[in-house]
């Protein structure tokens, strides 16, 4: 869709009245660093060409209406109010609303609610949905744009994307804040190492000579209920890990939220390791077993760290709560962007691509947030030519990044279609390949940069 006529036009046809700006909000997709920002270690993601576009009209009363140019997406109505009423787990508006309700709690946001307008907006966009490419926190940031640039607020970018962060636990997921970060700091050519409490971003190049490749496994990665809940698992077992932690070393818990506030100068990330290593067994763990440790009752334990933003708790898990894999994940993972930061740095393109490897590894055995598709996909990357390979974003589907040269990335476009697509996903789920086409698997993206309004004619 050309965004300079025709999108404002199908907005005029829409409202009857001509759009004031419209936002751009980037995808993203991330290098290095997965499940690591809700534990306060640092991600190494860089923002992409595809985006999420918002037109926005400026009303005068407390309206928000906003529709999205497919069909596939329902439209939304609603009033601007102190609790703004999610829809069901999984809707898309959900990720509207969560901007705005964000801006309206916001500590800096200095208009009170009788002081603000709604707006009319139409969305487009050109980030493959479901696929760990960020399109949500995208529709997030654009919509929390949407409404302080209609209601003259203004902002900082950093205090915002920290603001946003919590604000997406809106819509039910229990994140961190790398999405939202890069989607407003991201810079063209540039990859952010991104640190968090407090948010800091520190550019770095990508190698001369060298691409990032996205390859889509085609395996949807949305956060439906069930998916919300596989996503969630995670920090939870991360909170609970912290808190034995915390519990053996102190004597008691709860003043430490993440396992990145366990490092000091008397403990560095190793020695935590160690700590870990030897304090987790293998074998999941039961609500019972982890409140025996911390010498607590276990309905009181399993409500304060199972507890989820709207109330409910998190219940047991069928194979129990995974403490020793997930912690080893986390600290090895936030050493490995470390690594690839100064890797990158000095140009060291091949301890960049094996620190991705050694990533992939540790998202799948440790983690456990790979899937047989993208462990294919990954496989064939490598024999394909890719340097590097691994899964990208939450997980359970979605994309892959891969680090391919210049010079071999029409062989690898070739390989991946034959070797993937035609010759393993077409036997296994043909109902998933069929209409594709060889953009809709892989695409190369340099790094963009962030967020911005846009004039609208
Ligand atoms: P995606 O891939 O957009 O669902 C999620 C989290 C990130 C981060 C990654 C894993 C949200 C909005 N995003 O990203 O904060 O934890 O998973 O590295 O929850």
């Amino acid at each position: 869709m050309d965004l300079s006529t025709e999108f404002p036009r199908l907005f005029h046809q829409i409202y009857g009245h001509w759009c004031d700006f419209i936002v751009r909000a980037p995808g993203r997709v991330n290098l290095i660093g997965e499940h690591t920002d809700y534990n306060g270690f640092p991600v190494l993601p860089m923002s992409l060409e595809q985006a999420i576009y918002a037109a926005v009209g400026v009303r005068t009363d407390k309206t928000v209406q906003v529709r999205n140019v497919d069909p596939l997406y329902s439209e939304l109505t609603f009033t601007l109010e102190c609790r703004i009423p999610p829809g069901n787990p999984g809707d898309w508006g959900n990720y509207v609303k969560a901007g705005i309700q964000g801006v309206i709690d916001w500590e800096r946001n200095p208009k009170p609610l009788e002081a603000l307008h709604g707006f009319d907006c139409l969305i487009t966009g050109t980030i493959p949905p479901g696929s760990g490419l960020s399109s949500s926190s995208a529709l997030v940031v654009a919509s929390a744009l949407a409404f302080l640039e209609a209601n003259e607020i203004p902002y900082e970018r950093a205090s915002l994307a920290e603001m946003l962060a919590s604000a997406e636990h809106y819509v039910g997921t229990q994140g961190g804040g790398m999405d939202q970060a890069i989607c407003l700091l991201g810079e063209a050519g540039q990859a952010l190492k991104i640190d968090f409490f407090p948010l800091r971003a520190s550019p770095v190049p990508l190698p001369e000579g060298w691409s990032i490749v996205i390859c889509n496994s085609l395996i949807r990665a949305e956060k439906t209920r069930a998916a919300m809940r596989l996503y969630n698992r995670r920090p939870i077992e991360c909170r609970i890990a912290v808190a034995m932690l915390e519990k053996q070393r102190f004597g008691s818990y709860g003043n430490c939220a993440r396992l990145s506030q366990l490092i000091g100068p008397e403990c560095g990330p190793e020695n935590l390791l160690e700590q870990a290593m030897s304090l987790f067994h293998e074998e999941g763990y039961s609500w019972t077993e982890i409140a025996e440790f911390l010498k607590e009752d276990p309905d009181e334990v399993e409500g304060r760290l199972g507890r989820m933003r709207d109330g409910s708790v998190f219940g047991e898990t069928e194979d129990g709560f995974q403490l020793r894999k997930r912690v080893r994940h986390v600290l090895t993972e936030a050493t490995r962007v470390e690594r690839s930061f100064r890797a990158l740095s000095s140009g060291d393109v091949l301890q960049f691509a094996e620190l991705m490897n050694d990533s992939h590894r540790s998202c799948r055995d440790d983690y456990e947030i790979s899937c047989p598709e993208l462990d294919v996909l990954v496989q064939v990357a490598r024999l394909s030519g890719a340097k590097g390979a691994r899964l990208t974003g939450a997980g359970f589907g979605g994309c892959t990044v891969n680090l391919v040269r210049d010079d071999k990335i029409d062989a690898f476009r070739a390989m991946i279609w034959e070797e993937y697509l035609q010759r393993y996903l077409m036997l296994k789920r043909p109902e998933l390949g069929e209409s594709v086409d060889s953009g809709d698997m892989l695409s190369i993206s340099k790094p963009a940069r962030g967020s911005e309004i846009m004039k609208a004619r």
